[in-house]
């Protein structure tokens, strides 16, 4: 009797099983599908063209167009193959790069190659473009095209350099965003100082204008003196950024007073000398590893020293899912003790717990109450 039972039983939980996969959708796996059904539509719209396109009748596709003539003085090049030669150079150029990189350090042929085919197809654009020349007639004078001012009454400010400069002070800024707090402040000293020069420069602009609305008369904008002060300015600021952020300055060694603000930019503009390879490793050094999949970890059980800190290193592989472990007393509901901090997967980080006492501790997982284990300190 007992066996019909759980026969029963065995088919009403297959049945659930196969209903679940149907209400509720595994969504991974159609976000996955999206690509083919984002084609499947291209190629049935294509299609649709395709069968449109054939019933057109012959007046719908439009009268025959002129062979464009180009004005006189205007010269077409020819017609030619070297665009598409030299666009296949260049995918061949970059395919060698591509598998040289792959195989390095062995695939130097395949750059070599690419590189060649590249400079032929250059070549015989070239050749190309030298003929187009040879059968141009040349004429000695061009059409004036640039109109000598602004029509009267439109006020054109001056040349500037200002432009150039903010440019400049804003490429290092982006620089530091990138590469560190010091050449950070050397790009905004920078922008500053060639923002301020340009408020400067349009408010005496402004004034030359309304002393024109008097006088009838505005003088030409000069041209500005070339901004040999700002330049050395911005050189030096840059250099001096840079000295700092690759850590040239102050010496690694030198005196505590300096030490404090500039050390900063040298660890986080480059990375330490020594760490390197061993960085590459996916766990990093911990006295204890806890690894939280699938809204689970995958310890029941783990020791540590007591009375002394320690490191947990907590790898969340839950993408999208926040994850932390906190320690509580006697149990995971007990009291806290500890709390590390939550971060979304994929990631890992290694918590610094503090000492504990000898004695025996829950940890949970403050998002997930039901992901814990048993933590014993001895
Ligand atoms: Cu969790």
């Amino acid at each position: 009797m007992d066996a019909v039972w759980k026969a029963i039983q065995d088919a009403w939980n297959g049945i659930i099983d196969v209903s679940s996969k149907l209400v509720i959708p595994d969504w991974g796996a159609l976000v996955a599908l999206i690509p083919v059904a984002l084609a499947a539509l291209v190629v049935v719209f294509l299609a649709w063209l395709v069968v449109r396109y054939a019933a057109a009748g012959p007046t719908r596709r439009g009268p025959r167009r002129a062979a464009p003539t180009p004005p006189a003085a205007v010269h077409m090049p020819r017609p030619s193959f070297a665009p598409l030669f030299a666009a296949l150079g260049a995918f061949v150029f970059f395919a060698g790069l591509v598998i040289a990189l792959a195989h390095y350090p062995h695939g130097e042929i395949a750059f070599l190659l690419g590189l060649t085919a590249l400079t032929l197809t250059l070549l015989y654009w070239l050749r190309e473009a030298m003929r187009d020349y040879d059968a141009i007639e040349h004429v000695e004078t061009l059409p004036a095209l640039v109109p000598s001012g602004p029509p009267p009454g439109v006020h054109v400010p001056g040349p500037s350099f200002r432009p150039l400069l903010v440019s400049i002070a804003a490429a290092v800024l982006f620089l530091g965003l990138v590469f560190g707090p010091a050449l950070l402040v050397a790009g905004a000293i920078m922008l500053f100082v060639s923002l301020v020069g340009w408020l400067r420069d349009a408010g005496a602009e402004y004034r030359a204008t309304e002393e024109a609305d008097e006088t009838g008369h505005l003088p030409a904008q000069p041209a500005p003196r070339y901004p040999t002060g700002t330049l050395v300015t911005f050189v030096v600021l840059l250099v001096v950024g840079v000295s700092f952020t690759v850590g040239v300055i102050p010496p690694t060694s030198g005196e505590g007073g300096a030490g404090a603000p500039a050390g900063s930019p040298a660890p986080g503009g480059s990375p330490a000398p020594g760490g390197s390879p061993g960085a590459e490793s996916p766990i990093p050094a911990a006295d204890v590893t806890i690894v939280a999949q699938n809204i689970a970890y995958d310890v029941s059980e783990i020791s540590v020293p007591a009375g002394k800190p320690f490191t947990i290193a907590f790898i969340n592989k839950d993408a999208g899912v926040p994850h932390n472990v906190a320690i509580h007393r006697d149990t995971p509901t007990g009291p806290e003790v500890w709390k590390g901090e939550i971060f979304n997967g994929v990631a890992t980080r290694v918590y610094q717990v503090p000492a504990l006492e000898a004695g025996t501790y829950g940890f949970v997982c403050s998002v997930h109450p039901n992901m814990t284990g048993t933590l014993i300190a001895k």
